[in-house]
């Protein structure tokens, strides 16, 4: 007890000590967040919102801190750390969570939203509760659903209007196998590569396009290398504001309701933040050149997507029903 050396009972300090014992953790959790986008960017902004909220209102019980640009390692890196607890909280994209949680590569699925609208239809009701349910079981809490925008490719070499146009191409994909079969389907090949070293990746050659929503193909600088940016909106893939289950489950009931809050109010304000980041970004990367081209026969990539879909489901058959579920969400 040499920390309480010479503090007289009834002493502010002492006070301040038995309310902290009180509380049921004993003393102030430091919570470690990690986030791979820069300052500015909206999961940022949010995340720094969710972080203030609940060190204002646990009365600093509970104090996040935020670490930015990926500082605390690589996505698939950061979820192993989250589900073991040396990381407490994070934002990640569900297409990185799929080979630890494999009900949620249903969200990984190409085009199995109609739009961004009927995914956070999906996400904030009960087919949301499932994933959140399928999460838990593997140590993470998830709390909200950011916005993610829908993911179209990009690559240095042509405009993409067809499906033949991305034969031979060297796509970077997020890691998940899915996203592997998905460019095979359409003649490519995939490499699973971290976001942190695409940017390097296109420039020198080592692949030849990669995929992302507007706010990041511009956050990352990937259009100054990569010229040309096809409409495809192949993926629609929510995040999630996570908590370690080890850092969830030392909160008192009341604190888990303060953290459950302030992730919900992040969610609000990462959206607001989102849509009006994705037409900045845009209109950015236009002035600077980039052609961005629509694909009028969309059906063609989708009908390209069968065999994808069909490799799944015979994989994972309890997940058609998840599937449907989704398709059947207007
Ligand atoms: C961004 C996501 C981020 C991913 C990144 C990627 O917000 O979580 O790590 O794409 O492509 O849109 O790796």
């Amino acid at each position: 007890m040499t920390a309480f050396h010479g503090i007289r009972p009834g002493s502010v300090l002492a006070a301040a000590a038995i309310t902290l014992l009180a509380s049921g953790t004993g003393q102030a959790a430091d919570w470690r967040g990690w986030n791979i986008h820069p300052p500015g960017y909206p999961n940022t902004i949010a995340l720094e919102q969710f972080a203030k909220d609940v060190t204002d209102k646990t009365q600093g019980r509970v104090k996040p801190t935020v670490y930015n640009n990926g500082v605390l390692g690589s996505q698939p890196d950061a979820i192993e750390q989250t589900r073991n607890g040396a990381l407490d909280f994070a934002n990640f994209n569900m297409g990185p969570m799929g080979p630890i949680v494999p009900a949620t590569n249903v969200l990984s699925l190409p085009f199995i939203f109609s739009g961004e609208a009927q995914m956070h239809k999906v996400m904030d009701g009960p087919i949301g509760q499932r994933f959140s349910d399928a999460m838990a079981k593997e140590g993470l809490v998830a709390l909200s659903w950011y916005d993610s925008g829908s993911r179209s490719l990009y690559n240095t070499k042509r405009p993409v209007t067809e499906p033949k146009d991305v034969n031979g191409m060297k796509v970077r994909v997020m890691n998940n196998d899915l996203y592997v079969d998905m460019i095979a389907a359409l003649g490519g090949n995939a490499t699973p590569m971290a976001f942190g070293e695409v940017y390097q990746s296109l420039k020198t050659g080592v692949i030849d396009g990669a995929e992302n929503n507007y706010p990041s193909f511009e956050s990352t600088n990937h259009y100054e290398v990569a010229r040309f940016y096809s409409v495809t909106n192949h993926l629609i893939i929510p995040e999630c504001v996570c908590i370690a289950k080890a850092s969830w489950d030392k909160l008192t009931a009341g604190d888990q309701e303060i953290v459950r809050k302030a992730a919900v109010d992040s969610a609000v304000v990462q959206r607001k933040h989102w849509a009006e980041r994705s037409m900045a970004s845009l209109e950015k990367v236009k002035a600077a050149g980039v052609q961005v081209n629509e694909v009028k026969d969309i059906s063609a990539f989708q009908a390209a997507m069968k065999p994808v879909y069909a490799k799944f489901i015979k994989a994972n058959p309890d997940l058609e029903s998840l599937i449907t579920d989704i398709q059947a969400t207007k």
